[in-house]
């Protein structure tokens, strides 16, 4: 590690996340000027030569490497930051902590909870920093919703219900696996739609509502054979495509969860519902300037749902952008998040979420999974 508080990063993958993160290492420091520590794009790894060079030159990393083994062997690297498909975490976390480094792991933290314990034993044991990259906690409308819930505006909460349904593997042509598909290829991905969707789901849920108890699930998988693009062979889908599934939080209140890819005309339909015993909560990705509220507290004759623009400077991360008014997106939400990454580097704090947490939303998504296959309840296990 130099001690001039650069954060030598070092990023595996070229994919849409991996654009994502790159941004966010190169706009946080205009945004966020008073952090101490700067991220540095060091170098970036994939296996195509040609294909990680051009990444490189187009998003300014100094350097290339072909083997995420040598990269995370570097000694000019302090941080590894993890964009490679689901199957790569767990073996690419445990050589980047063996070797010292910080890890930050795109979401889930692995296929399984049995992969994912190893890393957080690994990481807690080398005192290494890490977060996993659930990005939509730091949607500001996200971060004001959990504002608004711990100052206690809505009392005991009651309900709590939440969608990620997608559109964009309907088509039976689609093959599995490979570039850009390996979300449909359980070996890949380690499950379909409950790892990759309702995991964001899940993760928010829990930090807002706190630890989810026990689960009962159903899943489906609507188009059960595939052309898997690496083989050229049709074989079996092992994915869920839809899962919905209800459960019941620690503090008594009731969940409702739905998932899917073939929901014709919604491509991130995230949203969630909470209902309170004196006020309620909305959200919805595809509007994520705002947050609806409703406050039974209110005069009778203005009651009534509310739409807060959260584009003011006194809400969450909002000062450090535009003028009141103005709108925020998608890639802002990992710009707060390496905000938030520096910031703990800064105060020793964890960055959240952490391994430890990340591994309980894969808890929570293993108990789905195996509650949806045995058809019956399933207790989480989760410490929340
Ligand atoms: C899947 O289409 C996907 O890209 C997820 O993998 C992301 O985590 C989610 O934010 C958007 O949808």
């Amino acid at each position: 590690m130099t001690n001039d508080k650069t954060l030598r990063i070092g990023l595996i993958g070229t994919g849409f996340m991996a654009r994502a993160h790159t941004n966010a290492y190169k706009r946080v420091g205009d945004f966020f000027p008073d952090l101490e520590w700067k991220p540095r794009l060091k170098a970036v790894c994939a296996r195509t030569p040609e294909k990680v060079r051009a990444f490189a030159d187009q998003w300014g990393y100094e350097s290339v490497e072909t083997d995420w083994r040598t990269l995370a062997a570097r000694a000019d690297i302090d941080a590894v930051d993890i964009c490679a498909p689901n199957d790569t975490h767990a073996e690419i976390a445990l050589a980047a902590i063996a070797a010292g480094k910080m890890v930050l792991c795109e979401k889930p933290l692995a296929r399984t909870v049995a992969e994912g314990a190893p890393m957080v034993e690994a990481v807690e044991e080398a005192g290494v920093k890490n977060t996993v990259w659930y990005n939509y906690r730091r949607v500001p409308s996200v971060t004001l919703a959990k504002q608004v819930i711990d100052s206690g505006k809505l009392g005991q909460i009651f309900h709590y219900r939440a969608n990620f349904l997608q559109d964009w593997t309907i088509s039976p042509d689609l093959p599995q696996g490979g570039e850009a598909l390996w979300r449909l290829d359980v070996n890949a991905a380690g499950s379909g739609v409950t790892g990759d969707l309702l995991a964001h789901c899940i993760d928010t849920a829990m930090w807002l509502n706190g630890g989810i108890a026990d689960v009962s699930a159903v899943t489906e998988t609507f188009i059960k054979e595939r052309v898997h693009q690496e083989t050229g062979k049709v074989q079996a889908v092992g994915i869920d495509d839809a899962c919905i599934f209800h459960c019941h939080f620690d503090n008594g209140s009731l969940g409702v969860f739905e998932a899917t890819r073939y929901a014709r005309g919604q491509k991130a339909g995230y949203t969630f519902e909470i209902n309170g015993q004196h006020a309620s909560i909305r959200w919805d990705l595809h509007d994520q300037n705002r947050l609806g509220f409703f406050d039974h507290g209110d005069d009778s004759i203005v009651r009534g749902w509310r739409s807060i623009h959260v584009s003011d400077g006194d809400q969450p991360y909002i000062d450090r952008w535009w003028v009141p008014g103005l709108c925020l997106g998608y890639e802002h939400t990992f710009v707060h998040h390496m905000a938030d990454f520096l910031k703990s580097l800064e105060t020793g704090e964890p960055c959240s979420p952490t391994f430890r947490e990340a591994l309980e939303t894969q808890k929570v998504c293993e108990a789905v999974l195996d509650s949806a296959a045995s058809r019956s309840w399933k207790e989480t296990g989760v410490n929340w």
